[in-house]
C-alpha cells in the first residue's frame, strides 16, 4: 500500500502530564513517521473551527473549553495505512472502552479528556492537516 498521512493532536491533558515523548515513541513503534510537528495553544475560534462538525452536539462547549485549556502538540504522521493504524493505537474515544495498551487506555482519564485526537478518514486527514500546516511545513522522508 502507498504511504498515507494522518493528523494527530496530543491534547492538553496529555501535554500537562508530560507524556509527549512517550506518545511520540508509540507513533514510531507503530511505524508512523512524524513529518510535521508544532506546539500551539488553540484560540476559541481555532478550536471551534476544527471541531465544527460537532457544533450541534451537547458536548461541544465542554470540548472547546478543554481543547483551549492548555497547549497541544499537533503533528502529521506518515506511514502505510496511517489513518487506521493511528486509530488503532489511540483506542476507543471512551478510555473505559479502550483496549489495553492503547494510548487512551494508558493516558486518558475520561471521554471528555481523552489524551489524543486522530483523523477518522483520509478525507478528514487532508482537511485537518491543511487546517494547521502549510505544504512547506511538512517534511516527508528523503532517505
Ligand atoms: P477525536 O476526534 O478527538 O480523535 O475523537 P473521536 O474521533 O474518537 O471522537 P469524536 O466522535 O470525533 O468526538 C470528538 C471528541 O469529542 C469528545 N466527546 N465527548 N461526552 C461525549 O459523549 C463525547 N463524545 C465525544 C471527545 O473528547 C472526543 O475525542
Ligand atoms: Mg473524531
Amino acid at each position: 500500500m502507498a504511504l498515507e498521512r494522518t493528523f494527530s493532536i496530543i491534547k492538553p491533558d496529555a501535554v500537562a502530564k508530560n507524556v509527549i515523548g512517550a506518545i511520540y515513541n508509540r507513533f514510531e513503534s507503530a511505524k508512523l513517521r512524524i513529518v510535521a510537528s508544532k506546539m500551539v495553544h488553540l484560540s476559541k475560534e481555532q478550536a471551534e473551527g476544527f471541531y465544527a462538525e460537532h457544533s450541534e452536539r451537547p458536548f461541544f462547549n465542554a470540548l472547546v473549553s478543554f481543547m483551549t485549556s492548555g497547549p497541544v502538540m499537533v503533528q502529521v504522521l506518515e506511514g502505510e495505512n496511517a489513518v487506521l493504524r493511528h486509530r488503532e493505537i489511540m483506542g476507543a474515544t471512551n478510555p473505559a472502552e479502550a483496549l489495553a495498551g492503547t494510548l487512551r487506555a494508558d493516558y486518558a482519564a475520561s471521554i471528555d479528556e481523552n489524551a489524543v485526537h486522530g483523523s477518522d478518514a483520509a478525507e478528514s486527514a487532508a482537511r485537518e492537516i491543511a487546517y494547521f500546516f502549510s505544504d512547506e511545513e511538512i517534511c516527508p522522508r528523503t532517505r
